[in-house]
């Protein structure tokens, strides 16, 4: 093999080996999506295990497109290890119009690393996590870890360094070829709070590092950075798998962890760095304790002087302080879930719950956008339309009132994916009971009635997820829901894959042309350079060639002017 084919990523020169380690651990980013997300998972899961004593390669194919089975070849070529992790972030892109699946490129990779290694597969990540028993069936692999991966990977590589049984490891999932079960006859694994058992949790970040997630390059490539600061989210919004793949209580890092982190990625020209929480205010205190941490290291002249950072926000908790901290610690932008403005008709679908649906107030978001513009920190409310009772009346108002807001940009989604987790797939599923026909439900690939039967009925866990993703014969077919109370034909709310065209030409109407530069709206394919879909977005891979970093809603009003430079070359 000439070495000069190599790509320098399988090139090892100075990563730690060390003689008496317990074994090779290879952890494989199979996410081909431009702008290219850094594999945060596999800094984490690369840290825990290197400190269990395992060496670990990460094998990155994101740059890589066209040339990832050679390079899959060629590494395992000359390297056993003992057991492959790969990371599955994305199942999908959850855009209602475009509903692009990603998993038969992920099954592409998985066979050819089974083609060209002995070693046993382990599947995690978010994507995995919201389907994961039929995510084993589909992927046809013996391991799999839903929810935050350290602990149960650790575990697993253990028993398998030392001969033992995986089956005594609680919460891991288990396929024999027939029936994908949770390990230890335990019950169906929740997605745990689990930050490590490292109480600080610190994860190695690092840059120019062969057989490593390469920092640096991702934010020269794709604008951004990333920093976890706590894991898990207790609300319970219809749509949103978070709760459950990732865990409904919140764990928190330490703040000397998490600022460390930050300071070491700044200190590797890491500037913009978006947090990876689920929503950063949901501790509200915590978030304050690390705001003033990185503010004091700032005025004591740390690297973190040139930390930008951006947020995934939650109107609720969120007061004047916050937003004074945010400001003072560097924050530029924050992409805040608004989501509607008539919860009291939308939101809450079984009140005798008490807890499904919206925690805030249209009030709050008017609060917390005029609270971030007041100190120029840049803000996208993210506004979700189609929900169960949507109406034409209910739509006219949120996007009426959306406009009102102070934000850098308003973006808009049309239609909701159905998951068999989140409220609204359960709801879904309860509805339908497996023979019923609920308006609404929808899928572009659908070549039938989309039936859907309640956990209940199914025979498995497996067989219940399967029917959110794949038809009874087998063929992809995501679901999703657009409201059937919305200004469309009789035929096409009835059709199975009925397209909510008249809808989107109605809300593309409804937005004043004036504003239409601060506003992302979907459009009818759902890809294309005007829609809030960051997956291979031409605009915003326009913008990170000619240099643009940041959150992309920070460069959203100049789609115009980066689509039309000349100095735009075609991104790897
Ligand atoms: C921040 C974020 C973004 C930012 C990223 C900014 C940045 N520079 O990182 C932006 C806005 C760019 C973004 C874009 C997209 N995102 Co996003 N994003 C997130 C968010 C909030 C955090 C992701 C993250 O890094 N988490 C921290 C890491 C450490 O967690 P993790 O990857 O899950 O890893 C842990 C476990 O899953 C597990 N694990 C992971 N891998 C493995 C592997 C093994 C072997 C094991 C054992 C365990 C394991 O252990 C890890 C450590 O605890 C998540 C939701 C969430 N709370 O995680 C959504 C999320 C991942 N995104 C999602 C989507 C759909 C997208 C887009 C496709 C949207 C779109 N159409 O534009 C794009 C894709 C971009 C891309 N190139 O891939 C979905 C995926 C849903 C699904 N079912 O597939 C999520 C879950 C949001 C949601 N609620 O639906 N995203
Ligand atoms: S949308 Fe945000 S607040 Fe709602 S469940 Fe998901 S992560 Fe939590």
């Amino acid at each position: 093999m000439s070495v000069s084919l190599l790509k320098p990523s399988i090139q090892r020169t100075n990563v730690d080996r060390r003689a008496n380690a317990k074994g090779l651990v290879t952890l494989i980013n199979p996410n081909f999506v431009k702008p290219g997300v850094t594999p945060y998972a596999l800094d984490i899961l690369c840290s825990h295990l290197e400190i269990e004593g395992f060496n670990v390669d990460v094998l990155d194919l994101t740059w890589t497109p066209d040339e990832w089975p050679s390079l899959i070849a060629r590494y395992f070529a000359d390297h056993r290890p003992m057991l492959v992790g790969v990371t599955l972030r994305n199942a999908g892109s959850v855009q209602p119009q475009e509903q692009r699946v990603f998993l038969p490129d992920h099954r592409s990779v998985i066979d050819e690393i089974r083609k060209a290694t002995p070693a046993p597969i382990v599947l995690g990540g978010a994507g995995f996590s919201s389907m994961p028993y039929a995510a084993m069936e589909y992927f046809n692999v013996p391991y799999g870890v839903k929810g935050p991966g350290e602990i149960l990977l650790c575990a697993l590589a253990n028993v398998l360094a030392s001969g033992e049984s995986p089956e005594a490891i609680a919460g891991l999932l288990l396929y024999d070829g027939k029936t994908v079960r949770p390990a230890a006859g335990g019950g169906h694994p929740v997605a745990g709070a689990t930050l490590g058992r490292h109480v600080e949790a610190r994860y190695m970040r690092r840059s120019g590092v062969p057989l490593r997630v390469d920092n640096r390059v991702y934010y020269d490539r794709g604008g951004l950075g990333n920093v976890l600061t706590k894991n898990g989210c207790p609300f319970l919004c219809n749509h949103c798998i978070e709760p459950d793949a990732k865990g409904a209580t919140v764990a928190v890092r330490t703040v000397p962890a998490v600022v460390d982190e930050l300071e070491s990625l700044v200190s590797q020209g890491v500037f913009d760095i978006h947090t990876t929480d689920s929503e950063f205010n949901l501790k509200i205190g915590r978030s304050k304790a690390l705001l003033r941490e990185i503010i004091a290291r700032r005025n004591a002249g740390s690297a973190l002087r040139d930390l930008r950072l951006w947020i995934y926000a939650h109107p609720v908790p969120f007061d004047e302080e916050l937003a004074d901290l945010l400001a003072e610690a560097g924050c530029k932008g924050a992409s805040l879930s608004a989501e509607h403005f008539c919860r009291e008709h939308l939101a809450v679908w079984d009140r005798s719950l008490g807890t499904v649906g919206l925690a805030y107030e249209a009030d709050d978001v008017r609060r917390v956008t005029r609270l971030l513009s007041e100190r120029s920190i840049q803000c996208t409310a993210e506004l979700l339309i189609g929900l169960p009772g949507e109406t034409t009346d209910t739509l006219r108002r949120a996007v009426d009132e959306s406009l009102l807001l102070p934000t850098t940009v308003v973006g808009f989604t049309l239609g909701l994916q159905v998951f068999p987790h989140a409220p609204l797939g359960v709801r879904m599923a309860a509805e339908s009971a497996g023979h019923k026909v609920v308006r609404g439900l929808q899928s572009n690939t659908a070549q039938g009635p989309i039936l859907l039967k309640p956990l209940d009925r199914c025979a498995s866990l497996t067989e219940y997820e399967r029917q959110f993703w794949f038809d009874e014969k087998g063929r992809v077919r995501p679901v999703f829901y657009f409201s059937p109370d919305l200004p469309e034909d009789p035929e096409t709310i009835a059709r199975p894959d009925g397209r909510w065209v008249r809808t989107i030409q109605w809300i593309q109407e409804r937005v004043p042309a004036s504003e239409h530069y601060r506003v992302a709206l979907p459009t009818v394919a759902g890809d294309g350079k005007d829609d809030n879909n960051y997956a291979d977005n031409p605009f915003l891979q326009r913008a990170v060639a000619l240099g643009y970093k940041g959150a992309y809603y920070s460069w959203w009003r100049r789609r115009e002017e980066v689509m039309s430079s000349s100095a735009f070359q075609e991104s790897p």
